[in-house]
């Protein structure tokens, strides 16, 4: 049973909601398809800002209310679109900093989305460590439809995830990818049946949460670290990591219970 732990009214740009470890986080504009505005930006910054400072956090969730999960920038928000707007002011405002605190939280981040994801919205669940999608949710690289290009992490994430050509070719049509195609030409980690989505994405949070929460970080880290390196320094980056890790709570913790065949108990963050 989730209990609130922000005592939000409906119309709140972001609902949280914590069951054990696991926070939740859902985008609150269900009439606009969750799209972005400068106060749901502020809200969703402070809950992320939020669950990353709690020690209790160990695993966190961020989902969309309604039919979508998020369709990007809300096109209508007169203070964050237009003719007279600074679009590069509003990204260095709002989705640079939004992308950066997903891909540095200290513990895992997983994107259930149940709907149409588009533009930054796409992105941002891209940012995340996982996204799981229900069957009946979409991608849409929507930025070219209007003259832009991908933003939120999308120019560096995109060909990493999925190749240069399918990137290019999801950049520049704007086409909408269905959760099953992203799940088969790697874009996302799972597609589920639509009724699934919560116990799949709750089953794989608690998993997540139970797990060192520190070395998952780390391990985060160091692949987006060693994708530009060569070989040696990749492998002069992992001997870093785990004398680092070597150190902690958790390694010795792990090492003990698997030789006295128990269940570890893992605290690092
Ligand atoms: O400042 C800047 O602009 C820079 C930042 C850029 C970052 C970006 O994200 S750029 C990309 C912005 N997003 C889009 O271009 C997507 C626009 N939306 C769509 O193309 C479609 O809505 C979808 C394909 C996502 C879903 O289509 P559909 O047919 O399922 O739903 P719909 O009927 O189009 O939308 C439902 C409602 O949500 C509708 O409102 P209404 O008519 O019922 O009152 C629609 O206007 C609203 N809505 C959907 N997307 C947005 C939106 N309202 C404001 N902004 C949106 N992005």
């Amino acid at each position: 049973m989730n209990t609130p732990t922000t005592p939000a009214p409906d119309a709140a740009p972001v609902r949280v909601d914590s069951a054990g470890a696991v926070r939740t986080i859902t985008l609150n504009r269900p009439a606009a398809l969750n799209s972005f505005t400068g106060a749901m930006h502020a809200a969703l910054l402070a809950a992320l800002n939020a669950a990353a400072d709690d020690a209790q956090v160990r695993c966190v969730v961020v989902t969309g209310a309604g039919r979508g999960f998020c369709a990007g920038q809300d096109l209508g928000d007169p203070a964050m679109s237009g003719d007279h707007v600074d679009i590069g002011a509003v990204i260095e405002r709002h989705y640079r900093p939004l992308a950066l605190r997903v891909r540095t939280m200290p513990v895992p981040v997983v994107a259930a989305v149940n709907g149409v994801a588009a533009g930054a919205g796409a992105n941002f669940a891209l940012c995340c460590d996982f996204v799981v999608a229900a069957r009946s949710a979409s991608f849409i690289q929507a930025f070219s439809k209007i003259g832009l290009v991908p933003d939120c992490g999308g120019t560096w994430l995109l060909p990493r995830l999925v190749g240069r050509a399918r990137a290019l070719g999801l950049a520049m049509t704007g086409e909408k990818l269905a959760a099953e195609e992203a799940e088969r030409i790697g874009l996302i980690w799972k597609c589920v049946d639509d009724a699934a989505l919560h116990s799949s994405v709750s089953a794989l949070a608690e998993r997540l949460a139970a797990m060192p929460a520190r070395a998952l970080a780390e391990t985060r880290r160091a692949l987006d670290a060693a994708m530009p390196m060569d070989f040696g320094d990749a492998l002069a980056l992992e001997a870093a990591a785990q004398r680092e890790l070597g150190h902690a709570h958790d390694y010795a913790e792990g090492v003990a219970a698997f030789m006295a065949k128990r269940a570890p108990v893992f605290v690092d963050r």
